[in-house]
């Protein structure tokens, strides 16, 4: 049965969910996210500033603003992963996964036996979803995501592959890397038409392998065009982003600081 207060029930049952996406290592922002009407909310401890401590109260903040709780690992900390959702996560997007085996490595250490190698204790977990431990256990495998990261050439080429993992939920893609990677390093184009051709190949593949697609979105009209395409998970809204804009429009607002708005940031 579909429960639609699960983030992976929700994905699985084909529902649209948003997410923020949050850099600064604030526990509060994530919070602001969530109470601002986010479904879910994302912490980047790749390319953010989180350490640990700050993630796990974040997730603990993220949860009393009643969202759900996602985060991304460094590339290839599977450690992290088991940390992260140890202490509430509910899906995890592991970047720049190449390959079947970094995929399973990946999956395998967010899953517990028979399914995969993840260690038992996760008393936070539980306690934020509402759960007993037995009931943690029974329900984990399948309530907490494993998303892999599709950003490279070398990802595409191995998708099928990819996408063959049973432990792994789905893909992630991330446009930015994917037109820096399609380009041999030429281009910074996650909006341009090959990157989107190659988006809409990747949802198409990992709807036909049964799999939850996600993607990065860098604009409003790029999550109508994923939700079109089959994604499901969208992350759009960065705090950095928000900050920087709200500060220009306020700057721009006033005679005497008018003049003074900067130029702005990229993501
Ligand atoms: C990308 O677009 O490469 C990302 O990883 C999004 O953060
Ligand atoms: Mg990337």
């Amino acid at each position: 049965m579909t429960d639609k207060s699960i983030l992976a029930d929700k994905l699985r049952s084909g529902q649209p969910v948003v997410t923020g996406w949050c850099l600064l290592s604030a526990p509060m922002v994530p919070e602001l996210f969530a109470r601002a009407g986010y479904e879910a909310v994302t912490l980047d401890l790749q390319h953010g500033m989180f350490d640990f401590e700050a993630a796990v109260d974040s997730l603990g903040l993220i949860a009393l603003g009643g969202a759900h709780r996602i985060a991304r690992i460094p590339v290839a900390d599977n450690a992290l992963a088991g940390r992260l959702i140890d202490m509430g996560a509910e899906c995890i997007i592991a970047p720049m996964i190449n390959s079947r085996e970094e995929a399973e490595q990946f999956a395998r250490a967010m899953k517990y036996p028979p399914m995969g190698e993840r260690s038992w204790s996760p008393r936070r977990a539980a306690m934020l979803s509402g759960q007993t431990d037995h009931e943690y256990l029974t329900n984990s495998n399948s309530q907490t995501l494993a998303l892999a990261m599709i950003e490279t050439q070398e990802a595409i080429d191995a998708l099928d592959d990819i996408l063959s993992v049973p432990e792994l939920d789905g893909i992630f893609v991330g446009p930015s890397d994917l037109s820096l990677s399609l380009s041999k390093g030429t281009a910074l184009d996650p909006n341009g038409s090959e990157t989107a051709r190659a988006c809409a190949d990747i949802a198409s593949k990992a709807k036909a392998a049964g799999k939850i697609a996600g993607i990065f979105c860098l604009s409003a009209e790029k999550v109508e065009e994923a939700v079109a395409q089959g994604y499901r998970l969208l992350s759009y809204g960065i705090d950095t982003v928000f900050i920087d804009g709200a500060a220009r429009t306020a700057l721009g607002e006033t005679a005497w600081t008018k003049d003074k708005a900067g130029t702005g940031i990229g993501y």
